[in-house]
């Protein structure tokens, strides 16, 4: 995230770029602290060539890129210049992205079936026990609890079954060249991504992603990997692709730096009185901003007892046809948005999260 997990993907277009949102533009500055290397297993379905000629080298704008990199990192311009000429432009990848119909009717009730299940709660039990000694120096380190970590994961690739099989820097090209409304932002990300294959010194047509660029069991953006992710097993390389301790420490890390509060709370139920009350805190966003008191005032009852002090957003979650669900997201719900900004998206992770604690505990 980091993130986009093909598994949302398939699934859903109607949340799409989220995930790729949730990465901010590309600083250069990572933090990264060894040289890291993307998702290289080369998935055994995906041999055959995808995509179309691209003739990405002829082009005027992929030379003007070509030329940002010699100029800001010394990138050898005949390299990148054969690189450009083999990448194949990725038709998939753009009706992938589009973003969904307005006919297309959101439902929460549909996400929610599909990633509270039991493949996603079983597979989770087994991965924190497999995993125990791992997740517990992560949520030490970083105060992140276990389950949220194991969660995301769950979310995002099943616990690593499902990482994706477009070629990184064919997905990143495309979007980069032919897909105007986010070229800005992907852009960025193909600079990253050149860089940190250059780095690990690893063919760059060799790692595998999802349709935006994600990649590994938590489906960092290239940026994402040389802002937040660490060297969890101390190998000497951050390996997202094949280091469960690497995407352990890097999204219990990656959730600390974006202000993951230790042992706070991450949403309450709540009681409405009436929907014609409510559109101002809708459009005040995801942000908490509001009392328990201040809630009040709108009809807005939290159920469960808060903290004082606490600040709560009203998350409303549409269901179609159906009335929409509300909850009230805290200081917490609105970390596990930067990882993918969808209110689905964290939903599910925190559900998933309690149905994990819950099913060890039994
Ligand atoms: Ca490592």
């Amino acid at each position: 995230m980091a993130v986009m997990s093909i598994a949302m993907l398939a699934m859903t277009t109607a949340l799409l770029s989220n995930a790729a949102q949730a990465q901010t533009s590309p600083s250069g500055s990572g933090a990264k602290t060894a040289p890291s290397t993307i998702g290289t297993k080369p998935p055994a379905a995906t041999r055959r060539e995808s995509g179309v000629p691209g003739h990405y080298d002829k082009r005027e704008e992929v030379q003007a890129f070509i030329k940002m990199m010699a100029e800001r990192h010394r990138y050898d311009p005949e390299t990148l210049q054969k690189t450009f000429a083999a990448v194949r432009k990725q038709p998939d990848v753009l009706r992938l992205i589009a973003p969904p119909s307005r006919t297309y009717k959101r439902s929460w009730e549909d996400y929610r079936t599909r990633f509270l299940d039991r493949t996603r709660i079983n597979g989770g039990l087994e991965f924190m026990q497999q995993h125990r000694a791992t997740l517990e120096r992560a949520a030490q380190i970083y105060g992140v609890p276990v389950e949220v970590i194991v969660a995301i994961i769950g979310v995002e690739t099943i616990y690593g079954r499902v990482t994706g099989s477009f070629r990184i820097i064919e997905t990143l090209t495309t979007l980069t060249f032919d897909y105007p409304r986010r070229a800005e932002f992907f852009s960025g990300e193909l600079e990253h991504f050149l860089v940190l294959t250059r780095e690990a010194g690893i063919d760059p047509f060799e790692p595998r992603g999802s349709y935006a660029g994600a990649s590994g069991l938590p489906q960092f953006m290239p940026g994402s990997i040389r802002r937040y992710a660490v060297d969890f097993d101390r190998d000497g390389r951050i390996d997202l692709q094949g280091s469960v301790a690497d995407s352990i420490g890097s999204v219990a890390r990656y959730l600390a730096e974006h202000g993951w509060v230790p042992g706070g709370p991450v949403y309450y139920p709540t009681r409405i009185a009436s929907e014609d009350t409510l559109q101002p805190l809708i459009d005040a966003g995801i942000e908490p901003r509001y009392t328990s008191g201040e809630l009040s005032g709108f009809g807005v009852q939290v159920i469960g007892s808060v903290p004082d002090g606490t600040r709560m957003a009203l998350i409303d979650l549409p269901n179609g046809d159906n009335p929409t669900t509300y909850l009230l997201g805290a200081r917490n719900f609105y970390v596990v948005t930067r990882y993918n900004r969808s209110s689905f998206y964290a939903t599910a992770v925190l559900e998933l999260a309690e149905a994990l604690k819950n099913g060890q505990a039994q």
